[in-house]
């Protein structure tokens, strides 16, 4: 009996400092309601989608900063999602600020879950490659400061049994990292779920436009066809504040073929009937990691951090 699930992306446009979460949460909301209309069981929300990328902006003082996040999840604010989640039998990936105590000590992450259509949390990931700078950047249009915000992710790339099928998550800038897909994929990962809030300009390096998008979509493309998997990654798009995020939503098959995309950079959702048996022959055949790989050659990825002329 084939495995099927039709899935959706929940793309959203702007999220603009003004926008609270009240707002944030009603838009979610009726995406879900979209999603389950076109049969959706399972849809996928952006990266830190309860508020705007506030790691654009230079914050000093730890109360300011923390407004942007969550202390709870679910919360009074987000709690209507999980109601719906459970009411519509529709699972959702969220990607959202995480503010949390460990053993006594606060700590932050840019995090998702990964909630089951009875609108039980059955995963999280915390992202672990954090973009950007940590100090402030004077001659910058904007800054991009994940690295002074958040903590990398303390939980590894991990996969879950959903749906029917084994899913994994990761967040934004982890899409551009093979190691975050191959890690997922040793662990027969069939479904990865990603939200990112990527900028139209490059800080670090000025870039044409078009390579945003590009490298964007060669990324997921990719990362799916050399493991098998489908990819579903959904952006906050659109101005915000007037800071440009780009569009792109997609729907990736395990062949690397894009199933669904967004056309705009406002709210808008893609759905795509998911054969989660897709990926087998790629699994079997050209990545079959068990036949083909040849780890006692690969000890630099894990022992070496950044690259070394020797020669
Ligand atoms: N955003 C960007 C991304 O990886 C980034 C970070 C900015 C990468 C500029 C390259 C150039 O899509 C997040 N949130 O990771």
């Amino acid at each position: 009996m084939p495995r099927k699930l039709k899935a959706a992306v929940a793309q959203l446009g702007p999220i603009h400092l003004a926008d609270g979460r009240p707002a944030v949460v009603k838009r979610l909301l009726a995406l879900m309601r979209e999603a389950h209309a076109a049969g959706a069981r399972f849809v996928v929300f952006p990266e830190l989608a309860l508020t705007t990328f506030f790691p654009r902006y230079w914050m000093t003082d730890q109360n300011e900063i923390d407004r942007f996040f969550e202390r709870e999840m679910p919360g009074p604010d987000t709690q209507p999602l999980f109601d719906l989640a459970r009411e519509l039998g529709l699972g959702f990936y969220l990607g959202y600020a995480e503010l949390t105590q460990e053993k006594g000590e606060l700590h932050r992450y840019n995090t998702s879950i990964l909630v089951d259509a009875d609108g039980r949390i059955v995963g999280r990931y915390r992202k672990i490659h954090l973009p950007g700078h940590s100090e402030h950047l004077p001659d910058a249009p904007f800054q991009h400061l994940e690295k002074r915000y958040f903590e990398v992710g303390n939980e590894g790339f991990k996969v879950w049994r959903a749906f029917d099928a084994v899913v994994g998550m990761c967040i934004c800038n982890d899409r551009r990292w093979p190691e975050t897909f191959r890690v997922m994929g040793l662990q027969g990962v069939e479904i990865v779920a990603l939200g990112y809030n990527t900028p139209t300009e490059n800080i670090h390096h000025p870039e044409p436009l078009h390579l945003r998008m590009f490298h964007h979509l060669l990324a997921i493309q990719a990362n799916a066809y050399q493991n098998g998997t489908w990819v579903l990654a959904a952006a906050k798009a659109g101005k915000e504040d007037g800071f440009g995020l780009i569009g792109g939503s997609a729907i990736v098959a395990p062949t690397g073929e894009i199933a669904a995309r967004t056309l705009g950079e406002d709210d808008e959702v893609v759905t795509a009937t998911l054969d989660l048996d897709l990926g087998d022959y790629i699994k079997r055949t050209m990545f079959n990691f068990e036949k083909h790989r040849r780890i006692e050659h690969y000890r630099l990825i894990t022992e070496r951090t950044g690259a070394k002329v020797e020669v």
